[in-house]
């Protein structure tokens, strides 16, 4: 008893046992989310840190593609880290007419404008003339491949693009927070600045994934 008292005033709570606080956080990830502002963040599980920029393999982010401009366009876009500046893109289209159309990402991840202009131009952090991706000439980090619509209103991407993370601190290749942007039309890969696309049909805000324990 004694021992314990003398115990307790040099430190604090050694006897007192009141809690082994036992709340081991979740082992995977932590997405510190709003978070109370009394507790300290723990963080544990794997911080994104892959990579000197701090993306991380598998980190993932979603667009859910919305209608502009008055069309019935609805979608979504998933983007994954597969590599060191690489990401796998899988876009899914619904409702829209058929034909080649245009995707590209757009510098800001704002589609509250009826007809999406609030988007802004072709993410472009590096400051080339709009072109072809699949070419060898320049282009916008944004822009990509014409995509087609069937008679049934769907269409389909699937690609990897290299110069592109999900997340990290490069802006210049962080997807993250832009927009992806669906035209009306085929871009021509070469009028500037945004290849004679047409309106903007579809429209979704690029969001950063939960890092999930295992994928
Ligand atoms: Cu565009
Ligand atoms: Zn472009």
């Amino acid at each position: 008893m004694f021992a314990c008292l003398s115990a307790t005033l040099l430190l604090m709570g050694a006897c007192g046992s009141g809690g082994s606080d036992q709340k081991a956080e979740g082992t995977d990830t932590v997405v510190a989310t709003g978070s109370d502002p009394g507790d300290t963040v723990t963080v544990v599980g794997q911080e994104p840190s892959d990579s000197p920029t701090g993306f991380r393999s598998g980190q993932r982010a979603v667009a859910v593609i919305n209608a502009a401009s008055g069309s019935s366009v609805t979608g979504q876009a998933v983007f994954t880290q597969t590599g060191d500046n690489k990401v796998k893109l899988v876009l899914n289209i619904d409702g829209a007419p058929q034909g080649e159309h245009a995707v590209h990402l757009h510098q800001k991840g704002d589609c509250s404008a009826a007809d999406a202009s609030s988007a802004g131009p072709h993410w472009n952090p590096t400051k080339q003339p709009h072109g072809n991706r699949e070419g060898d000439g320049a282009h916008h980090m944004g822009d990509l491949p014409n995509f087609a619509v069937g008679a049934d209103g769907r269409g389909r991407v699937e690609a990897e693009i290299e110069g592109w993370t999900v997340g990290g601190n490069d802006t210049t290749t962080n997807v993250v927070n832009h927009a992806i942007i669906i035209h009306a039309k085929a871009d021509d890969y070469k009028t500037q600045p945004s290849g004679d696309a047409g309106g903007r049909i579809g429209c979704g805000v690029i969001t950063l994934q939960a890092v999930q324990g295992a994928q």
